[in-house]
């Protein structure tokens, strides 16, 4: 895979609060944006809104992420206990997530799973950590094929 097929667009960034309808309603009622899409990830264990500035999506706009966790000792839980609300990561769409994962690996980038697991609007997701994101937790993104 050439360097400038790896990814395609910042698909989101993630915001992480304790109370996703709060932070969204601030979105929609102050800045004007529009909720697309909610799903609750019980393997991740939180609670994802999809909000865009534009009530339909074209190709490559990005989306925020507004995540609130279900649980205390889940990923976004545990990390709000160490963090004030804020940003959480930034996720990079691709493609073809199999052919980046192998890439990156071979590049020695650290990926949090072995295969990638489900996401957003059943996505496939995976994870650069963030020792090799320079500091910051990176998504890796392929959309479910429509
Ligand atoms: N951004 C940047 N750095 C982070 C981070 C974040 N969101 N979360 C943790 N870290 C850093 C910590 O600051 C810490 O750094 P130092 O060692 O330099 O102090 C280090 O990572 C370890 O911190 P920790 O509190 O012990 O965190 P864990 O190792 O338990 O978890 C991680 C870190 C990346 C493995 C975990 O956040 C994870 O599994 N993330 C992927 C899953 C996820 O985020 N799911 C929710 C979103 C789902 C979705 O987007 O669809
Ligand atoms: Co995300």
């Amino acid at each position: 895979m050439d360097n400038s097929d790896l990814f395609t667009c910042i698909d989101h960034v993630a915001y992480a609060c304790p109370d996703a309808d709060e932070a969204v309603a601030y979105y929609q009622e102050t800045f004007g944006w529009h909720e697309l899409h909610r799903e609750s990830n019980d393997e991740q264990g939180v609670l994802e809104v999809m909000v865009a500035p534009a009530g339909e999506l074209t190709e490559h706009m990005t989306q925020i992420q507004i995540l609130a966790p279900l649980r205390p000792d889940s990923t976004v839980g545990k990390w709000l206990e160490n963090n004030r609300p804020g940003l959480h990561h930034m996720a990079w769409r691709t493609d073809d997530i199999d052919t980046v994962s192998a890439t990156l690996r071979s590049r020695g980038v650290r990926l949090l799973y072995d295969e990638p697991k489900h996401g957003t609007h059943n996505s496939r997701i995976n994870f650069i950590h963030p020792k090799s994101g320079k500091g910051v937790l990176i998504e890796i993104v392929e959309p479910a094929k429509h």
